[in-house]
């Protein structure tokens, strides 16, 4: 596959998933928040969640931030919408309440890029290393790493280690990013990448820029390099809000991240421009598991108290004590 190509691209337009027209989602919506409120259920919605879905959430973030918010709400239901190693986030940290997450298959391909036996495999090969797992993977390769962490504080994580050796995944984007700001500790690499930002090509985000050299790029670090290297910022979903902030002077950005974010900000700065980077010719990046879940699966879950997450205690205890050990190091951004 040649750079600039499609590999792992989803070529769907986004607004072929909003299935349902204006009256039906302000009908849905009003349904699904009297349901949650006589269900006594809080919902909580990923940034790359489709609009509506966004717009009848009680608490809209990235996945630590919702599961650690969820740990101080009263409710004792919580929906969950964003993909599955999310939902078991929540579960892992909230064991007492119950955690439904909309859609069964919304899965995550990174997540699913390492299972536990080829971790299992990988510290055999490493021995005395300690492994750094992002949080987009199962509760079963939390439970077999020392440590956690997020987009939002992979560098301060790796840095906080009182050792020079660290094996990092599953994400390689994320682990060469924090491998050239902490290049004095030897992080070995898994070879696992998002597909909906592994796409990118940083020829794609030059295009998106339209040879303006005030256009602010900000990447998520799941980027590639040749993209994260043309950033002005690298930040997470959460963290690419308040890099927006740093620019009070700037009217374009290009955005490298899922076009669900982007979304929101163009509805939050409706005065500045904000430009999806492409993967492809026409293609906004998309991430197709996050769409799995619409209105119409919030009132299921909520109506059949559907499909419930559940972590063996062994497990969860294990994915517990790598993300309690991440949520003590202090985030930068
Ligand atoms: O943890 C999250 O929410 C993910 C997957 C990305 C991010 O940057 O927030």
């Amino acid at each position: 596959m040649a750079d600039g190509g499609c590999a792992g691209a989803v070529r769907i337009a986004p607004e072929a998933f909003s299935r349902v027209d204006e009256k039906e989602v302000r009908r849905l919506s009003a349904e699904i928040r009297t349901l949650a409120r006589e269900r006594d259920a809080v919902i909580l919605a990923h940034n790359y969640q489709l609009p509506e879905v966004q717009e009848i959430a009680d608490i809209v973030g990235d996945s630590l931030g919702l599961s650690v918010e969820a740990r101080e709400c009263a409710q004792s239901t919580i929906v969950f919408c964003g993909v599955h190693f999310m939902a078991e986030s929540a579960k892992i940290l909230n064991p007492g309440k119950r955690v439904l997450l909309p859609h069964l298959a919304a899965g995550c391909s990174l997540a699913d890029s390492i299972t536990p036996e080829s971790l299992e495999e990988w510290k055999e090969r490493y021995p005395g290393y300690t492994v750094v797992t992002y949080v987009n993977s199962s509760a079963e390769v939390k439970a077999l790493s020392d440590i956690c962490c997020t987009s939002a504080n992979a560098v301060s994580v790796v840095r906080s280690l009182d050792t020079d050796r660290i094996l990092f995944t599953p994400d390689r984007n994320l682990g060469r990013w924090v491998a050239r700001q902490v290049p004095e500790k030897e992080i070995v690499i898994y070879d696992g990448a998002c597909p909906t930002h592994d796409v990118l090509r940083g020829a794609n985000v030059r295009e998106s820029q339209r040879d303006d050299p005030q256009t602010i790029i900000i990447a998520h670090p799941e980027c590639r390099e040749d993209v994260i290297e043309m950033a002005d910022e690298v930040c997470s979903t959460t963290g690419m809000f308040a890099a927006v902030e740093r620019h009070p002077e700037a009217k374009t950005f290009v955005i490298a991240t899922e076009w669900a974010l982007v979304d929101r900000l163009k509805r939050m700065h409706p005065d500045k421009e904000f430009i999806v980077a492409d993967g492809c010719i026409g293609c906004r990046l998309h991430c197709p598991y996050m769409k799995m879940i619409d209105l119409r699966a919030v009132r299921r879950s909520l109506l059949e108290g559907v499909f419930e997450i559940e972590v063996p205690e062994d497990v969860r205890r294990g994915a517990c004590r790598s993300l309690e050990r991440m949520l003590a190091v202090p985030r930068d951004r």
